[in-house]
């Protein structure tokens, strides 16, 4: 018989982390966790743990495998300050819906506040940011090994049913914790589920259905999801109906060509008169929060009679101040029943068509746009987009990255998403470098800025960087959406305190991280850079591409005037 630890708690959980469907776990060294490692490590293939040393990175690192896995993902850490570094990645997890299972080792109550190293109250400690907490004392008396089996049990289920989400299970662990034994552990007891899977009656839909029947004018709008071809099939179906139009984000990763997929590039094109002719009169949301402003604004303002919103969630959110209906149901189930439920063509309507119509001169004016635009950001993206094989998973950072990856429209890669949860810039390259993790079978390629790719540089030290981890970095002197932004850039605090140009030797940096790297700075240079970049196979890649700041930011706002300076 293999030894193992003789911390019972932390073989019940490893046990059962594997009975509920977790396969791989981000582990940071420490020795209150010892315990836990020596178990976790003990599973043999049915586990597969990727040390990582940074907590923040690794709870990023693991947010990125689960969202791409779409499976739930451990993270364990030692006592003390370690836990509070996972705070930013839950956080992420928490509005992403994305089930982390938060694992960290502390000292028994006892020993808390009484001067012994690395404490601090742990229990609840991530709260507002988890669906369940729970603490484990430090016995290894029967009631107690009940207790861990029922509390881990329940964290492990309340994480991925419903609003799915990060959950927190701390064990305390007293000294000695190198203790080992052979004796094997009893057969721990696995709790199910069992969910009702019913969605809606068939007259319930029809009702729903007949709301939306033309002359109403419907908007679907998709903020941030998985890939999901029947969702995607059952829109498909929606949007051929000539009272509903879809609008979709880069992140939604919905792809058809009738639904508007660049909403931003649409609306900056809409006169008044067109604003007040196209607002709907229900909006139906699903997924996460969108990151178009442009119609955030606009639907606060032309407000819907009615706001329907699609998915399993406990938080009412009323974006628009229009919340009249939540559906509790997977939008992929309400939407097929909707589209099966709508009747084609009760009345004419003209409303997609006009939308259509819209959105082609959009496109044709941010065509003409993009060709005129000088060196900056814009052409950047310009020629970066298009380029991107079709089968690469993207990510993208928060600054203006995303924006102009919604600017592009195209977005038919196999999948794309960001940290929109709470759009931090603290852990994009660790997502990536984890959802590269889970993509065994595809290239992962980041695009991000240069201050966002400077918080987060450390992360290409970890072990499992592979040669499918590519990230591109537009080096645009900072903080370029400060520069963007009404509310900042007439700012005199702008430069120095707000866009913050990072020194970030990105040529060194890759050189002592064995990174390929490649440069650009012009159009042509980057057409080059980029082909290189792509082919690279051997090792992961860095492409640095330069532009000007002052430009970069003109040319952006210039995008949103394109009707009235291109005519
Ligand atoms: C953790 C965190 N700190 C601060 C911010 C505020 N913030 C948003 S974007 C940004 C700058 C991003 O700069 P960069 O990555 O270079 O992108 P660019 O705007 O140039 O495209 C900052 C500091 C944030 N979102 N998250
Ligand atoms: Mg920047």
């Amino acid at each position: 018989m293999k030894e193992n630890t003789a911390n019972e708690v932390s073989r019940i959980l490893a046990e059962l982390l594997v009975s509920h469907g977790v396969k791989r776990v981000v582990t940071s060294p420490g020795s209150r966790n010892a315990p836990l490692l020596v178990a976790l490590s003990n599973m043999d293939d049915r586990l597969e743990l990727l040390p990582v040393i940074d907590e923040r990175s690794a709870a990023f690192i693991a947010l990125g495998i689960a969202s791409v896995s779409n499976a739930p993902v451990a993270i364990v850490c030692t006592s003390g300050t370690a836990l509070l570094n996972y705070a930013p990645a839950v956080a992420e997890a928490y509005y992403r819906q994305i089930p982390l299972i938060v694992i960290s080792a502390d000292r028994p109550a006892a020993w808390i506040d009484q001067d012994d190293s690395q404490t601090l109250h742990q229990p609840g400690a991530l709260a507002n940011f988890t669906k369940r907490n729970c603490n484990i004392p430090a016995s290894a008396d029967a009631e107690n090994l009940w207790f861990a089996n029922r509390v881990i049990n329940d964290a492990l289920l309340y994480a991925v049913t419903g609003r799915r989400g990060p959950v927190h299970i701390n064990v305390q662990l007293s000294e000695p914790l190198d203790r080992m034994t052979t004796e094997p552990l009893s057969p721990q007891r696995v709790i199910t589920d069992v969910l009702p899977t019913s969605g809606l009656t068939v007259a319930e839909s029809r009702a729903l259905g007949r709301e939306l029947a033309s002359p109403a004018k419907v908007m679907i709008l998709a903020g941030f999801l998985s890939p999901d071809p029947a969702l995607n099939r059952s829109l498909r179906k929606l949007s051929e109906l000539p009272n509903v139009v879809v609008l979709c984000e880069t992140i939604s990763n919905l792809h058809s060509s009738s639904f508007i997929s660049s909403i931003d590039s649409v609306l900056s094109v809409m006169d008044e008169r067109q604003r007040a002719d196209f607002a709907p009169d229900v909006v139906i949301t699903l997924g996460g929060a969108v990151v178009s402003r442009y119609v955030k604004q606009y639907l606060r303002k032309y407000m819907p009679r009615e706001h329907w919103h699609v998915g399993m969630t406990d938080i009412t959110v009323d974006c628009f101040r229009a919340l009249t209906r939540r559906v509790l149901l997977p939008p992929e189930q309400f939407f097929r029943q909707l589209a099966s439920a709508m009747q084609p063509h009760r009345q004419p309507s003209d409303y997609a068509h006009k939308w259509a119509i819209l959105s082609d001169r959009a496109f044709s004016l941010h065509q003409a746009y993009v060709a005129k635009a000088p060196w900056s950001d814009m052409k950047a993206f310009g020629v970066i987009i298009p380029a991107i094989p079709r089968r690469w998973n993207v990510q993208y950072s928060n600054g203006t990255s995303i924006r102009y990856a919604q600017l592009f429209g195209r977005h038919d890669y196999h999948r794309c998403d960001c940290n929109r949860g709470v759009s931090g810039i603290d852990g994009s390259t660790s997502t990536a470098v984890g959802a590269s993790v889970a993509a065994a079978g595809t290239v992962t390629l980041l695009v991000t800025g240069d201050v966002s790719a400077a918080y987060d540089i450390g992360v290409l030290g970890v072990h499992c960087l592979t040669p499918r981890f590519k990230m591109i970095v537009i080096r645009n002197g900072g903080g370029g959406i400060f520069r963007f932004i009404g509310s900042t850039r007439s700012m005199s605090v702008r430069e120095p305190l707000l866009c913050v140009e990072p020194n970030l030797p990105l040529r060194q940096l890759a050189d002592g991280y064995g990174m390929a790297y490649y440069e650009a700075d012009s159009e042509d240079s980057l057409r080059d850079a980029f082909a290189r970049f792509a082919a690279e196979s051997s090792r992961p890649a860095i492409l640095s591409v330069s532009t000007p700041e002052e430009l970069s930011a003109e040319v952006l706002i210039g995008y949103f005037r394109r009707a009235e300076l291109l005519g």
